[in-house]
């Protein structure tokens, strides 16, 4: 179905070839471990060329293509000058997002005469509108992470490190069936929380500390993402007025989703109100991110991005306030477009302590 739906979206180009491991995976259910390709012809059967090292598994995963098998390293050129002849490939789209110069001169050198078009812009609009496979998988993975960040602020009390609290939501997360995190868990203490992208160090949290933490799991080759923060003891005046501005901010914003809005509208509901509240200056990052096979795709929701936004997308809704020397609130949720408005994916409860 998808792949009926990218051959007919191909009109400026010949074949596509894929060679990102996310991309092989939403066209072809398998997701590589190694090097491999896909040529996906506009009018003709697409062909996966796989190495001899994960063959059988992906013919035994992979329908509807050709999977060709590439036994020493040099047969995946071999291979793809033969196709080209064979399908007479005269111009060719291919990952201008993310092909690698070394690739993109091997096919320059082995191809001959033949026009690279980009083609990134394709696959990322695809891939940004889920199928209701996509969003049960995507679900299922926003469960876990709220399982996840509900364990971590449960265990963030003073004494106990940093990378403690992760442990302790990654085991949690592990349990329900992720196969891993979808980025580096973040717990950031203190004046760290100041940071919006500190990680996880060895500090030892105290009473009086912002923490954020903020996290996802993976499952089944999909991602979540959500972050809260919590102060360790009871907050002051100063840090529940931040708080309760970001989680204004953010609920502004998640009001106005539904088909058609731009994303830089919903970036600027939240955006409008931390200024209002004299905050402007520390809402450092956009508002959020598309979320699917990667933790971070298309669409960026951001003051830059006019694109409307459709049903089926799922990004993050995570406006962030960071004040140096005094430290940082960011409340992160996932949303899923509906014909009609939007429905949050990860529900865990939002409050500072
Ligand atoms: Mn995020």
């Amino acid at each position: 179905m998808r792949l009926k739906r990218l051959q007919s979206m191909l009109d400026k180009v010949d074949a596509l070839i894929l060679f990102k491991p996310e991309n092989i995976f939403y066209f072809s259910r398998f997701f590589p471990n190694s090097f491999m390709y896909l040529l996906i012809p506009r009018d003709n059967t697409p062909i996966a060329v796989v190495p001899q090292l994960e063959f059988e598994e992906a013919k035994n995963t992979i329908t509807g293509f050709r999977v060709l098998q590439a036994k020493k390293q040099k047969d995946f050129e071999k291979i793809l000058s033969k196709l080209q002849k064979e399908l007479k490939i005269r111009r060719l789209g291919f990952e201008d997002d993310s092909l690698t110069v070394n690739v993109k001169e091997k096919l320059e050198k082995n191809l001959g005469e033949i026009r690279f078009i980009p083609a990134s812009t394709v696959v990322k609009k695809l891939r940004a509108v889920k199928s209701s496979d996509e969003i049960e998988t995507i679900r299922k993975a926003a469960r876990i992470a709220a399982k996840g960040i509900e364990k971590a602020i449960e265990t963030a009390n003073p004494g106990v490190r940093e990378f403690e609290v992760a442990a302790e939501a990654e085991y949690t997360m592990r349990k329900m069936g992720s196969s891993g995190v979808s980025f580096e868990t973040i717990v950031a203490s203190g004046r760290r929380s100041a940071f919006p992208h500190a990680s996880c160090g060895d500090r030892k949290l105290e009473s009086g500390d912002l923490v954020i933490i903020d996290l996802g799991a993976r499952y089944k080759n999909y991602c979540s993402d959500i972050s809260r923060t919590i102060t360790v003891g009871s907050p002051t005046s100063k840090q529940k007025r931040l708080f309760q501005t970001v989680l204004n901010a953010q609920k502004k914003a998640i009001e106005i989703i539904t088909p058609g809005v731009k994303a830089s509208d919903i970036d600027r509901a939240a955006r409008g109100l931390i200024k209002k509240e004299g905050y402007g200056d520390f809402f450092v990052h956009s508002l959020g991110h598309g979320v699917g096979i990667e933790v971070h795709e298309y669409p960026p929701i951001g003051p830059d991005n006019k694109d409307s936004i459709k049903a089926g997308m799922v990004f993050t809704a995570e406006p962030g306030v960071y004040i140096p020397g005094f430290g940082g609130c960011r409340i992160e949720d996932m949303v899923l477009v509906l014909e009609n408005g939007c429905e949050l994916l990860t529900n865990a409860p939002r409050s500072l302590v």
